[in-house]
């Protein structure tokens, strides 16, 4: 297949794309390099070294054979640009990843809850207007997020996208409708998933596009197969406060002596998933598409459940680390339990790599390893989601712990 990969410099992207071209597909990155420049605006870089795209894949070409092809494109802003190399080069499939994905750095400022909402739902609807536009029955599949459903249990398993409800009717009687799970954003990056979710209802219903929704759950690890080929494919890896995600977070923080960063009571449950088997699902999803007509397709792309304290407790006995309870920043249940439905992968042939499997050490391995790169004082979160939190929340200069100075 010729499959674009809208966001393949990114932290999904970039394993996927190595992934889908050892497998033979034809493999075009499309990517405005908005990560990097969000890098330099926080002043925070990957813990592990990574080299620019041309220079990733020309390593890649020089290792394998294949060629993946580069194309600077805004998705969000250059929407003729978009269109015209669509209609050149005609993929078989597109897979979205292009768009702003952390939570905390969405809530930073006013300017950033801007920043998130243009670009990621421009960045969508652009896309699916272009394929209406130059008639192109490409199947789209889009990185969404387990956090669409909110977290919260009623006691009942969270389904793949769609909910069954009995409506009353105004005879009396009780009708059946399928809905979407009602969305519950817990930030205004989880929001704009929300919103795509929308617009992937609304094109698929009036135009026919074919398109599969993947909510993703927490990705932890860094090394897939292919990005183990060379020391230049390495994946990216962050662990500051804004972009890192809790498990890889904590790995790091064990690895450099930091107390585990736990907010409020770690009560927090969370769906997870290792990156070797986020980068299969997609290609799963690829291999499964929809048929013309048919509704949206959505799949709960997750492995494991797990609360935020049990990870840090887990980490802290492999690795000796002290545990911190700080406050928290964010605007989230103290407590919640998380029961996922996640029957379709497990039917398409994915075989989940858990926790116990050894690979955390393996990645406080890389954690050890490089070390020596991260910056202390971005490991804090600080980013907080109301005008309320934020003075509970302050920056230790030591970067020790965060103090709560209400
Ligand atoms: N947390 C801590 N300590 C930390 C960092 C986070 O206790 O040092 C807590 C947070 O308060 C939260 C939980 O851990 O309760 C998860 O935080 P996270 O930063 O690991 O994940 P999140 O902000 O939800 O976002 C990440 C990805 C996002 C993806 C989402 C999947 O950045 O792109 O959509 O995970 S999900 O969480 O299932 O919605």
């Amino acid at each position: 297949m010729k499959i674009a990969v809208m966001g393949g410099d990114g932290f999904v992207g970039w394993p996927t794309s190595l992934h889908l071209s050892a497998r033979g597909h034809e493999v075009h990155i499309i990517d405005n390099l908005s990560r990097r420049w969000i890098d330099t605006e926080l002043g925070v870089q990957s813990l592990t070294p990574m080299d620019s795209i041309q220079e990733r894949t020309r390593i890649w070409h020089q290792e394998t054979g294949r060629r993946i092809r580069f194309h600077l494109i805004d998705l969000a802003r250059d929407y003729e640009v978009l269109k015209a190399w669509l209609a050149k080069e005609r993929p078989d499939a597109i897979i979205h990843f292009a768009e702003q994905r952390a939570a905390p750095y969405s809530m930073k400022s006013d300017r950033h809850k801007n920043y998130t909402v243009n670009n990621n739902v421009n960045a969508t609807h652009n896309l699916l207007n272009a394929l209406v536009e130059v008639d192109l029955d490409a199947h789209l599949v889009h990185l969404g997020t387990m956090g669409v459903y909110g977290y919260s249990s009623v006691g009942a398993a969270i389904p793949e996208g769609y909910l069954t409800v009995g409506v009353e009717t105004l005879s009396g009687g009780t009708a059946s409708q399928e809905i979407l799970y009602p969305a519950n954003p817990g930030s205004v990056y989880h929001m704009t998933k929300c919103l795509d979710q929308l617009l992937f209802q609304f094109y698929a219903k009036n135009d026919g596009l074919r398109i599969t929704d993947l909510h993703q759950g927490i990705v932890w690890g860094t090394h897939t197969p292919e990005t183990r080929l060379h020391p230049q494919l390495i994946n990216r890896f962050d662990y500051d406060g804004d972009y890192g995600t809790v498990l890889n977070r904590f790995l790091i923080q064990a690895a450099i002596g930091y107390p585990l960063t736990v907010h409020g009571t770690g009560g927090q449950t969370r769906a997870f998933i290792h990156i070797q088997d986020s980068v299969r699902c997609v290609e799963l999803a690829l291999n499964s598409p929809p048929k013309r007509g048919e509704r949206v397709k959505i799949f709960n792309q997750m492995t494991e459940t797990h609360r935020v304290r049990d990870l840090a407790e887990l980490v802290a006995r492999m690795t000796g680390a002290e545990v911190a309870y700080l406050p928290n920043p964010r605007k989230e249940a103290a407590e919640n339990d998380l029961v996922v439905r996640n029957e379709q992968f497990l039917e398409l042939g994915l075989n989940p790599t858990t926790l116990e499997e050894g690979l955390l050490a393996e990645v406080v391995d890389v954690a050890r390893k490089y070390a020596y790169r991260v910056d202390r004082s971005r490991i804090p979160s600080v980013s907080a989601w109301t005008k309320d939190i934020a003075p509970t929340i302050e920056r230790d200069p030591e970067g020790k712990r965060l103090k709560s100075v209400s």
